[in-house]
């Protein structure tokens, strides 16, 4: 069950310390979190004591049918969250200043003109909300990652030289859907040889290329994301090969091993990071050795050279996914996703870690 109760004392309790007396919601992810059902066209405003969302033709009968009840669902344009904050003399609106559009902003301003109404940034508000998940939102991931995972043995299954990337990439993603996946958490990435370098390459339609084949990829129940990333060999893996793969799973095994509540995040990036710069790859890992998974397939917390000072709390579902890369050579990265508990984390990723030569 989704703990909605929770969700909006916590909203409210960051309303009452800073002074916010209404919250207008634009984003889809945070319509989903205070709503319970979808809507990205849908906005929300929620003051101490009510809650209302408002919703086209389009959306009204899902809104009504799936809304939590607490939610006064509202039909658009007959009703207007304008009204509420006049009538409400609201003072104070906290915005989603990292989401709402410039147009969005403009209008805002206009509904609110002649009113005392002041609006405020609402900064890291909700995604520190969403940081921490609950037992539905935990459940939902994992079931997103068991039809990964489902995937992955698939496509060791179908897999073959004349595929290329796209077709890699399609067989993992109808494979998900097939099994329950609302959408790819993200635009599926399956890089092979050179392009394998890239950490975010875009899969081509070439046959697949001798070396590293990359595959980043997530399914999605609920409105959760899955995240995962296994590497494997097309082909026969030299000596080199294996030295870059056998850091990165070094790297991914020392980091998952320091996982727990109060870790420090930076601490976390530093011991991946040691291993590869060690190993004679300084600089080849340029990016972050993980972040948080949820609604959005990037949340907070993240793991990184700048999250120093962050420390990771119990509730917490977080990626480790360094990699080394190679340009002109190869590329490779391994991740799995993890929960954060009291003691230590659980690996929501079981998927074999062993050099797989195709
Ligand atoms: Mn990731």
């Amino acid at each position: 069950m989704i703990n909605y109760t929770s969700r909006y004392e916590k909203l409210r309790a960051y309303m009452k310390d800073n002074g916010i007396d209404a919250v207008y919601v634009t984003s889809p992810e945070n319509f989903l979190y205070m709503s319970g059902y979808n809507n990205p066209d849908g906005h929300m405003l929620i003051t101490m004591t009510e809650s209302y969302s408002y919703n086209d033709f389009r959306y009204i009968e899902a809104a009504r049918a799936q809304s939590f009840e607490t939610v006064k669902v509202c039909h658009t344009p007959e009703y207007s969250m304008f009204d509420v904050i006049k009538s409400d003399m609201i003072g104070t609106i906290g915005v989603e200043d990292t989401k709402l559009t410039m147009s969005g902003y403009a209008a805002l301003l206009k509904g609110i003109e002649g009113s005392s109404c002041k609006t405020v940034e609402l900064g890291e508000c909700f995604t520190e909300l969403r940081a921490v998940k609950e037992e539905y939102e935990i459940e939902s991931i994992v079931a997103a990652q068991r039809i990964a995972e489902g995937a992955f043995d698939h496509i060791l299954k179908v897999i073959n030289y004349d595929m290329t990337e796209i077709e890699v990439a399609a067989e993992l993603e109808y494979y998900m859907k097939k099994h329950g996946s609302e959408k790819p958490a993200f635009d599926t990435i399956a890089v092979s040889g050179k392009a394998s370098s890239l950490p975010h390459g875009v899969p081509r339609a070439v046959k697949l290329e001798r070396g590293f084949l990359t595959m980043d990829y997530g399914a999605m129940v609920n409105g959760y994301c899955s995240d995962m990333t296994r590497t494997i060999v097309i082909g026969k893996a030299d000596e080199n090969i294996k030295k870059v793969y056998n850091t990165v799973l070094k790297a991914q095994l020392d980091a998952e091993a320091a996982i727990k509540a109060g870790a420090d995040c930076g601490e976390i990036d530093k011991v991946a990071r040691d291993i590869i710069y060690g190993a004679g790859y300084e600089g080849k890992f340029g990016h972050g050795l993980g972040h948080g998974v949820g609604l959005l397939i990037h949340e907070l917390p993240n793991q990184n050279m700048r999250s120093f000072g962050r420390k990771l709390v119990t509730g917490n579902i977080v990626t480790v996914e360094p990699g080394i890369y190679l340009e002109g050579l190869y590329g490779c990265r391994i991740e799995d996703m993890l929960a954060v508990t009291d003691d230590g984390a659980v690996n929501l990723t079981n998927c074999t870690k062993e050099l797989i030569e195709i």
